[in-house]
């Protein structure tokens, strides 16, 4: 059975992540299977904008099974980033429609879309600290610029998950739509902006990133996931990620 899949609405994409038993946690194969639908889309040119939408929770983070045991190696291995820079530089504009939960690397997912809108009811936010881990998918690079660098270290140092309305008031999303909306809004949207000048609007895209400065991102991207993995040596991770899953609150020693 699919992890991930695309539908085609039209000129309109839309990529879905389907394991609703642990709230679209996101796993290496899962990214993998989202990497070649996003393959899919960057070859089809009739299509003229891409909806990340999840039934009911956006992604609840990265798989937490998966990575508790993870080595500084393995985590290495375990990296989001190149298939959410290839979604992030496509030539069409991309949109997210959140409901439910998009925590850490699955709001990180979220921060790859040009434009977000949120339901009512989402939950999103980055407790990966509270797992004695950072944010590992570009979201140290992709929060401050959208954000701003105060409200970004609030996010990330806290690792509070907030309201969509508090997320609107941050600038994290564009706009809050009711909960069974979110998805017929973000259609919406997708249909205006597919009858806009695509080579002007690829061009558009382009040129916002290139003056924010495409190169520091890299670097940035680089040292991100150097310092995610270094977390993996540390026996704070081990514990955040253990406590999360024997249903327990961890107990931080700073080694
Ligand atoms: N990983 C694995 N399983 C998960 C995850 C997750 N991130 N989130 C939820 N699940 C599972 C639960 O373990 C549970 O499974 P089971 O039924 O087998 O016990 C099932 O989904 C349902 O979850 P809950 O019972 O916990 O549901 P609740 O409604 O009580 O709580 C929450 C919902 C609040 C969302 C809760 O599940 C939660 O806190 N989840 C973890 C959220 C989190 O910390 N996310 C960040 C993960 S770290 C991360 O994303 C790092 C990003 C770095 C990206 C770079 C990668 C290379």
């Amino acid at each position: 059975m699919a992890q991930v899949l695309l539908k085609r609405e039209e000129n309109i994409a839309i990529i879905r992540v389907n394991r609703p038993e642990a709230l679209n946690a996101l796993s290496r194969s899962i990214i993998d299977e989202m990497d070649e639908l996003v393959e899919e889309v960057m070859k089809d040119k009739e299509i003229r904008c891409l909806i990340l939408h999840s039934e009911k929770n956006f992604a609840a983070g990265a798989d937490i099974k998966k990575m508790v045991e993870c080595n500084e190696e393995e985590a290495r291995a375990f990296l989001f980033s190149p298939t959410y820079n290839k979604i992030a530089d496509l030539s069409i504009p991309v949109i997210a429609a959140i409901e439910g939960y998009a925590l850490g690397g699955g709001m990180e997912l979220a921060m790859t879309a040009d434009i977000r809108i949120a339901g009512e009811g989402a939950k999103m936010g980055f407790p990966e600290i509270t797992l004695g881990i950072m944010p590992g998918a570009g979201g140290t690079i992709r929060v401050p610029r959208i954000i701003g660098e105060a409200r970004a270290k609030e996010l990330i140092f806290t690792g509070d998950v907030i309201t969509a309305q508090k997320a609107l008031s941050m600038g994290l999303v564009n706009r809050v739509a009711e909960d069974d909306h979110v998805l017929d809004e973000a259609m919406k949207l997708a249909k205006k902006l597919a009858k806009r000048a695509p080579i002007a609007m690829a061009m558009a895209k382009k040129t916002i990133k290139a003056g924010q400065e495409e190169q520091s991102h890299n670097k940035g991207i680089e040292i991100e996931a150097a310092n995610w993995a270094k977390l993996f040596t540390t026996q704070d991770q081990k514990e955040g990620m253990r406590a999360f899953l024997e249903k327990r609150k961890p107990d931080f020693q700073n080694k």
